[in-house]
């Protein structure tokens, strides 16, 4: 499998992670979303939408897009270990949870929208990086709320296992993370994340562990 994706992509790290807790892996090819490689035809080709993630998963087949639906793809192509739970009702939670980060809160941050939000209003680095931390703030506390309230809530999002939740949860710790903000006032987003963290699954697929990434520190 060929995965395109690039080292600082929120979205290509939930699919790293699904691979890799399925024991499978991809080859992955870097699209450098800083630089544009996005919108260049050869990609548009691959995903016409210009985003990574992107799995081509049989030579010659269009590629699958978006991460939540290739995590789902995931499930169903290889069921364990699972990362959705059994019971209807424990499925939506975790999927709603999962919604959360992916879809209320990854997309305000995104190249794209930093892009329009200085192309078309001016705003400066600092205000792109205010209006981040405020998405993913507001993030984690709905996760916070959530899962704080919730007797399903575990050692992970949804008892002592990881799954979707978590990898979408430990996404939005990442997204934190480049944009510098503290996860402390939401304790238990926080604990869950230092979990997945202290699983290689999770752990490698981290943007500053991917090839390409700046080295920071010594
Ligand atoms: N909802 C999509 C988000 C895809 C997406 O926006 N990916 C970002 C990187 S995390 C991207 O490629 N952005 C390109 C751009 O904004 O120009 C998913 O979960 O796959």
């Amino acid at each position: 499998m060929i995965l395109h994706g690039f080292w600082r992509s929120i979205a290509t790290m939930r699919v790293r992670i699904g691979l890799s807790l399925k024991g499978l892996a991809a080859e992955e090819v870097p699209v450098d979303l800083l630089a544009g490689a996005q919108h260049a035809p050869e990609f548009r080709a691959v995903n016409p939408a210009g985003a990574v993630p992107a799995l081509v998963t049989e030579p010659g087949a269009p590629a699958l897009f978006q991460s939540l639906a290739i995590l789902e793809w995931l499930e169903e192509t290889q069921p364990d270990p699972p990362l959705l739970p059994q019971g209807a009702r424990a499925r939506a939670r975790v999927r709603a949870l999962a919604l959360i980060a992916a879809a209320d809160s990854h997309p305000l941050s995104v190249p794209r929208v930093r892009r329009a939000l200085a192309e078309r209003f001016g705003a400066d680095e600092p205000a792109i990086a205010d209006w981040a931390r405020h998405w993913v703030g507001q993030g984690a506390a709905a996760l916070e709320g959530h899962l704080a309230r919730d007797p399903e809530t575990g050692a992970f999002c949804h008892g002592d296992t990881p799954g979707m939740a978590d990898i979408c949860l430990f996404s939005l710790a990442a997204s934190a993370g480049l944009f510098r903000l503290d996860l402390s006032p939401f304790p238990v987003v926080a604990g869950i994340a230092a979990r997945c963290a202290a699983i290689e699954a999770f752990a490698a697929a981290q943007p500053l562990r991917q090839p390409g990434a700046p080295h920071l520190g010594s």
